[in-house]
């Protein structure tokens, strides 16, 4: 289990030649721009916290193949659970840019997922997603549904109690869930040596007796392979898979962190920039084929700006966020301990508590 699939190599060359057999161009050159936007997202978001107009922010420039690739593999109807660094995932499933901008700019709203689509708000408590990933997929089993449900993790989440209790129920209930695990290395600063004696993520699904999987997570052809297999399992009834896919961030960990401290960020990062780059090498294929050439680059690039400006002005735009909208858009029906904290909260700014 420590073989890493791989189709596209780091120098823009195919592993495996049927893949042009299982995807058209359209989807390649569509993966490729999907890239390259979402990278355009990142950066902006970056410039917009360090102007002070937007709070902390989590990068994730580097995972684009990982996030968009397995997004692109879901369809309509299936359930995504990301964690703080997965936007480029939940903007590839359908969420608009405006809202991932409100998410971080400190609204409610930027949690509400678009109509007909179910994308959960980005989880922050390390691991608590995939329990709920494998409650929605296994109330779309017992429904009858076509759904999967895929939870996104890091390396560092697999060293919690909620990542073992999901694989354990999911396996022993067969749900339709897929864990997909980003190993950026790091959990924070914490190295993955330091995190795990194991040898990978992937074989840990062996104790759950559930299919594990380790890919090259800066190959999008790889990423959407796996991921396809592993819905065409999980519609087959034949339950949940685990996805390692081996990948690097480029930058902080968040806009509040100095990985300087605890890494040869210069180093490292450049040999993962120059070296194992998802975009760069999806480009080279690209442009071999004549899929893709400068003038598609700059017109791409253009419209990303366009998009990602009205987007931003359209976040900055909307009215401030009042104290009592943090209750709002989590629960369908309150229970007693919110609806006491609202209260609460009432009874406060009644008396003139701050509300700014
Ligand atoms: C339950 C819990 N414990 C600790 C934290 C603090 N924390 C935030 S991010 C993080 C590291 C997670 O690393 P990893 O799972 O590898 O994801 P990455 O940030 O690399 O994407 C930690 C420990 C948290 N958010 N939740
Ligand atoms: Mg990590």
């Amino acid at each position: 289990m420590t073989d890493v699939y791989q189709v596209l190599t780091p120098q823009g060359e195919l592993n495996v030649k049927k893949i042009e057999e299982k995807m058209d161009p359209a989807t390649m050159v569509k993966m490729y721009e999907n890239m390259v936007f979402v990278r355009a997202f990142d950066r902006k978001s970056v410039i917009l916290q360090r102007q002070g107009r937007m709070g902390t922010y989590a990068p994730f420039e580097g995972q684009e193949a990982s996030q968009v690739g397995s997004a692109m593999a879901l369809t309509a109807g299936d359930w995504l659970f990301p964690t703080y660094r997965d936007h480029a995932a939940s903007i590839t499933h359908g969420q608009s840019l405006m809202r991932v901008f409100l998410y971080w700019m400190g609204h409610m709203e930027g949690s509400i997922s678009p109509e007909g689509k179910n994308i959960m708000p980005p989880c922050v408590p390390i691991a608590t997603q995939m329990v709920h990933a494998v409650g929605t997929a296994w109330a779309s089993k017992l429904k009858g549904e076509k759904k999967v449900s895929l939870a996104y993790l890091g390396d560092g989440a697999t060293s919690e109690g909620d990542f073992h209790e999901a694989l354990n129920f999911a396996g022993v209930y067969k749900t339709p869930t897929i864990f997909f695990c980003q190993n950026n290395g790091f959990a924070i600063s914490v190295p993955f040596e330091l995190q795990s004696s194991s040898a990978t993520i992937a074989q840990r699904a062996l104790a759950y007796d559930i299919k594990g999987v380790r890919v090259d997570g800066n190959d999008i052809f790889a990423v959407w392979l796996t991921m396809k297999e592993a819905i065409e399992r999980a519609h087959a009834g034949e339950g949940p898979t685990l996805i390692e896919a081996m990948t690097f961030r480029y930058g902080a960990h968040t806009t509040a962190d100095d990985p300087k401290k605890y890494r040869d960020q210069e180093k490292l990062s450049q040999e993962w920039r120059n070296e194992r780059d998802p975009i760069t090498r999806l480009r080279i294929y690209l442009e071999k084929r004549n899929l893709w050439n400068q003038e598609k680059e700059e017109h791409l690039l253009k419209q990303a700006d366009v998009k990602i400006d009205q987007a931003v002005q359209e976040a900055e735009e909307y009215p401030k966020s009042k104290p009592e909208d943090m209750f709002k858009h989590v629960f369908a029906e309150s229970p007693w301990m919110i609806q006491e904290q609202e209260q609460e909260l009432k009874r406060f700014t009644d008396k003139g508590g701050d509300r700014a």
